[in-house]
């Protein structure tokens, strides 16, 4: 996992390589979606932190891109085989926004919802310490509305159904809930270094 800091800074060098059972798109980024692509513009884009917060925050686009920006450079997995190297993401890191809402002592978990309905868990420590980032920017580029544009959830180091597209907000919770994947099946975490690809894995 390489991560920058800021736009510019130089990438630090982690673990990369082909998590087991995984192949190498290359220069092809397949499109996943179960649901239908929105005609979401930026203008009607918010993304909101409520739950187990010590204050629920929401912020519209502009709000959003006042924060400091950061970057993720690195892989990305997806559970139905292709991983993807150097790919370019810019937006905020997770951490900034949870910073302003404050997580309580009791949350453990959250869910990621999506302007159109579609749902993932995850632990909060997969979603802090920069590990997670809501990003508009992809080489640089506007996000692409099929690829989750205007915004979207990265979650790089577990399995991309993990990454919400169209993110509109995550609430804390005080356990584990499944979202749209995992209620069909698929492994609550899912770390695809560890193969975690269905429950049970
Ligand atoms: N809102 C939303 N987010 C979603 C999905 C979806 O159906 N709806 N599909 C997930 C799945 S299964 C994967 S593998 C990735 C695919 O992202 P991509 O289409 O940009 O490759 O988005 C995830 N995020
Ligand atoms: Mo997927």
């Amino acid at each position: 996992m390489n991560i920058t800091r800021g736009f510019t800074g130089r990438p630090r060098t982690g673990r990369t390589g082909l998590p087991p059972g995984q192949y190498d798109a290359r220069d092809d980024w397949p499109v996943l979606s179960a649901e239908v692509t929105p005609d979401l513009a930026a203008a009607d884009w918010s993304f909101r932190l409520g739950g187990l917060v010590a204050e629920p925050c929401s912020w519209t686009w502009d709000e959003a891109h006042a924060l400091p920006a950061s970057a993720y450079e690195g892989d990305i997995h997806c559970v139905t085989g292709w991983s993807k190297f150097g790919v370019r993401f810019g937006g905020v890191s997770l951490d900034t926004f949870l910073q302003a809402a404050g997580p309580l002592p009791s949350a453990t978990h959250a869910v990621a919802y999506a302007h159109t309905g579609y749902t993932a868990n995850l632990p909060l420590a997969d979603l802090t310490g920069g590990r997670a980032w809501i990003v508009w920017e992809h080489d640089g580029r506007p996000l692409a509305a099929e690829h989750g544009g205007p915004a979207r959830l990265v979650v790089p180091h577990l399995y991309f159904w993990k990454s919400v597209k169209w993110v509109a907000g995550l609430e804390l919770l005080d356990h584990d809930e499944p979202g749209f994947w995992e209620q069909n099946g698929y492994h609550a975490r899912g770390n695809p270094w560890e193969e975690q690809r269905y429950s049970g894995d």
